[in-house]
């Protein structure tokens, strides 16, 4: 029978990859975000394409509200989730502390961190009471090591990186696994979103290396959940060949 996925953050880059690699490979997915016309697209495109069953959830995953409402109103068939992938996420700005904006602050704080565990406490205790599920939480190389002007993005992925953590430790005696996927420079949104729009500044993080891509950690997450029942990838860091850490790359002139 097909894993249900549910995936947040599937209207773009990494989020949108998996969803198509996972609907190609014989996987069902509940897929999320805020922008409802891309989530109908993706929806239809899938459902032309592949064998896999899709259902769409518009919601902002800083608003509790919405988070409990959206998944309490999942019908019967799509409420047993076997997986789910806890993606959605951005940086906002890039600068020193003393200077941050603290919008850009809650933002990052609300979205990266509390709507990761407003999705996760509604979903995880039905994965505790059929004692089963997966859970694959998308932090960063920011949430390794820290880098410069990177401050508030890093202290939010380094608080998934504790969370990864202590949901494995929670999560073991439940039959639950639980893996964080740890990606280094990947061309998506991200930093469009980052630098508000500015396509410059944006396209400039990758000057001179090649990035990774959305598919390439799709295909990190599809082998992940391909393993044996009784191997757990606990973490994984993936770079750009490029990239030796969080903040030195290799630039070709
Ligand atoms: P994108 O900007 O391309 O995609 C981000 C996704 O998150 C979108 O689908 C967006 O959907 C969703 N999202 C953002 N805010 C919210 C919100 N408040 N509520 C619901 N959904 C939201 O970036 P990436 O694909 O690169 O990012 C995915 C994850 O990967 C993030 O957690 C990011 O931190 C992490 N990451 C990215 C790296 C990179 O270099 N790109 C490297 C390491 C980690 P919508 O706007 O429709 O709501
Ligand atoms: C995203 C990678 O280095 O741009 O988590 O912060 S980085």
């Amino acid at each position: 029978m097909a894993k249900t996925t549910l995936i947040t953050g599937a209207t773009a880059g990494i989020g949108a990859a998996t969803a198509r690699l996972l609907a190609k490979n014989g996987y069902d997915l509940i897929i999320t975000g805020r922008r409802k016309g891309r989530l109908n697209n993706l929806k239809k495109d899938l459902e032309e394409n592949t064998t896999a069953k899709v259902f769409t959830l518009n919601f902002d995953v800083r608003h509790r509200d919405e988070v409990e409402q959206a998944l309490d109103a999942l019908p019967d068939e799509w409420k047993d989730i076997d997986v789910l992938i806890n993606n959605a996420g951005l940086a906002a700005g890039l600068g020193p502390l003393h200077e941050g904006d603290l919008d850009d602050w809650e933002q990052m704080i609300d979205t990266n961190v509390k709507g990761l565990l407003y999705v996760s406490r509604k979903i995880l205790p039905g994965m505790v009471e059929r004692r089963k599920g997966h859970v694959i939480n998308i932090s960063s190389t920011a949430g390794k090591e820290v880098y410069m002007n990177g401050n508030v993005y890093c202290a939010t992925k380094f608080a998934v990186d504790a969370l990864n953590k202590a949901m494995r430790l929670e999560l073991v005696d439940h039959g639950v696994k639980v893996t964080s996927v740890n990606p280094g420079f990947t061309e998506t949104e991200f930093s469009l979103v980052r630098f508000k729009g500015d396509e410059k500044k944006a396209k400039n993080v990758y000057q001179g290396i090649e990035p990774l891509h959305g598919e390439d950690i799709a295909e990190v997450i599809l082998f992940i959940l391909n393993r044996p029942d009784h191997v757990n990838i606990n973490e994984i860091i993936v770079t750009p060949k490029a990239q030796a850490n969080a903040y030195y790359m290799h630039r070709e002139k």
